[in-house]
């Protein structure tokens, strides 16, 4: 029998990985700021999570785990190819990041999308109770919104988009752009990361339907749809707690005892995505060694990135551009047993990545283009020594809030390298006062505040105000 809840999240992938253990397979709940997040709300409500969870073929039945229900959807082989890795992320991911990379467009694969989309929209509307709050999260679902109102015009339904909604001019490119304006619209709010986003969305909808806003509302059939700035965040807590962890603090002094203890650690930690900007990072380090600004073995870059998407073209060709790159730099500026980039093309544990956090001095998030960049938050947290300094993109969502960050323009190489000598020289007390700033910020401004400030605006019945 279905079990009917009265809070519903859709998203792509469930947020549980299957492991194995002494008494067999076992799910286990996913590390992530969206789980942690929402995980009280679902609780409190008899939630349920409909999502991939992972593998093609069948999917498993429904369980529950950790007072959650989970809700699997199947994707064929297929199908995985053509919405997830076709449609999601080699048209709509490039085109929503400002076409940083060509979007490719591809008739199969909007078939795809569109199919998937409905399979999704049919499990939400099969698990939600009677006016029940739907959830539907990001650009791999965006039809979900108005195929599940047509299904189950009873609901309360919400959107959020975690990457960036690009301006009207690049989103007419997309074949399937009134569809998905009009999936969008199907919701009762629309959130973006950005004010600037939510501002693209209202003057698309004048531009590609007509419709009608006043502020931030849009007239659409007889309904009001609204949009918004919903700038995500971390469980602060959680990265505060890992980095006052004694076994990580002797962890972070072995990583800098184990790259030789330079006077200055500078990491990158991302997916390997072209849209995060490791590439020019890298330039800007190899430009710096050679000005003869920045010197090895007294300065050494750490890389991380974690392998991603690596069935799709772009994704490929990016992995040999930047290790090129890290080659050259090595080649040059490298000695025996003294490397001047130290790349890593793995997944790390939790308490690794904050052990480098903390051992790092300067941070480089130095994204094309990004919906929020949690990374950049994650190493804020992390230092409540208030030591480092982070290097950040103004492309990337956290600018806008992490002001006291060494700001630059990333198409800029020379506002780059500017930038990460500032975070080298930057003074202690300098430093300090700009960490605390956006440590303040960080605390009231979390992942769980960003849950109820969208819940509460949508409505949901239990769920006030932040
Ligand atoms: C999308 C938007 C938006 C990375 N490597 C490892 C690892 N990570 C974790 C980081 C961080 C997360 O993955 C990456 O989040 P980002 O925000 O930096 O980037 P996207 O993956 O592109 O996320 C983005 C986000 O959605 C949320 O709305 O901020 O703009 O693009 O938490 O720490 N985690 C572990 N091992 C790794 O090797 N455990």
């Amino acid at each position: 029998m279905t079990v009917r809840s009265s809070f519903v999240v859709v998203a792509n992938r469930l947020p549980v990985d299957e492991v194995s253990t002494p008494e067999g397979r076992q799910w286990r709940r996913s590390p992530g700021g969206l789980v942690t997040a929402l995980h009280p709300v679902l609780a409190e409500h008899q939630g349920t999570w409909v999502g991939w969870a992972g593998g093609t073929g069948a999917a498993p039945e429904p369980f529950d785990l950790e007072g959650i229900r989970l809700h699997p959807v199947p994707l064929s082989a297929e199908e995985l190819e053509r919405y997830y890795e076709g449609q999601s992320n080699a048209t709509i991911w490039p085109l929503y990041h400002d076409a940083v990379e060509t979007p490719a467009y591809k008739r199969r694969w909007r078939d795809a999308y569109r199919l998937v989309n409905a399979r999704f929209a049919e499990a939400a509307a099969d698990v939600a109770a009677e006016g029940a709050t739907v959830w539907v999260q990001d650009y791999q679902l965006q039809l979900v919104p108005a195929m599940l109102r047509e299904l189950r015009p009873d609901l309360r339904i919400g959107f959020f988009l975690h990457i960036p909604f690009p301006p009207i001019e690049l989103f007419m490119q997309m074949p399937l752009r009134a569809e998905v304006l009009r999936g969008l619209l199907g919701a009762d709010l629309v959130g973006f990361q950005q004010r600037l986003a939510a501002q693209n969305f209202v003057r698309l909808a004048r531009h590609l339907l007509g419709l009608r806003y006043e502020g931030q509302m849009i007239q659409v059939d007889g309904r009001q749809v609204k949009a918004g700035a919903f700038p995500i965040s971390i469980d602060v807590r959680e990265m505060e707690r890992l980095a006052a962890d004694p076994a990580i603090q002797a962890r972070a002094k072995q990583i800098r005892e184990e790259l030789g203890n330079p006077k200055t650690i500078i990491l990158g930690v991302d997916r390997l995505d072209y849209t995060k900007g490791i590439e020019l990072r890298l330039k800007a380090f190899r430009e710096l060694l050679s000005d003869g600004k920045l010197t090895v073995p007294d300065a050494v870059m750490v890389q991380v990135a974690t392998p991603s998407r690596e069935r799709v073209e772009h994704y490929q060709a990016l992995r040999v551009k930047v290790e090129r790159e890290v080659g050259r730099i090595n080649g040059e500026y490298g000695r025996v047993g003294v490397p001047a980039v130290h790349y890593l093309h793995q997944s790390y544990s939790r308490s690794e990545l904050a052990a480098m956090y903390v051992a790092a001095d300067v941070m480089m998030v130095t994204p094309l283009r990004d919906g929020m960049n949690l990374v950049a938050k994650e190493y804020v947290a992390s230092r409540a020594d208030q030591g480092g300094a982070l290097v950040l993109s103004e492309f990337a969502g956290a600018a806008t809030e992490l002001r006291q960050a060494f700001l630059c323009n990333p198409h800029d190489p020379e506002a780059v390298k500017e930038a990460l000598l500032k975070a080298v020289h930057v003074e202690r007390t300098e430093a300090r006062r700009r960490m605390r700033i956006m440590q303040r910020h960080l605390r009231t401004h979390d992942v769980g505040h960003w849950a109820k400030s969208f819940l509460s605006e949508l409505g949901t019945p239990g769920v006030e105000a932040a």
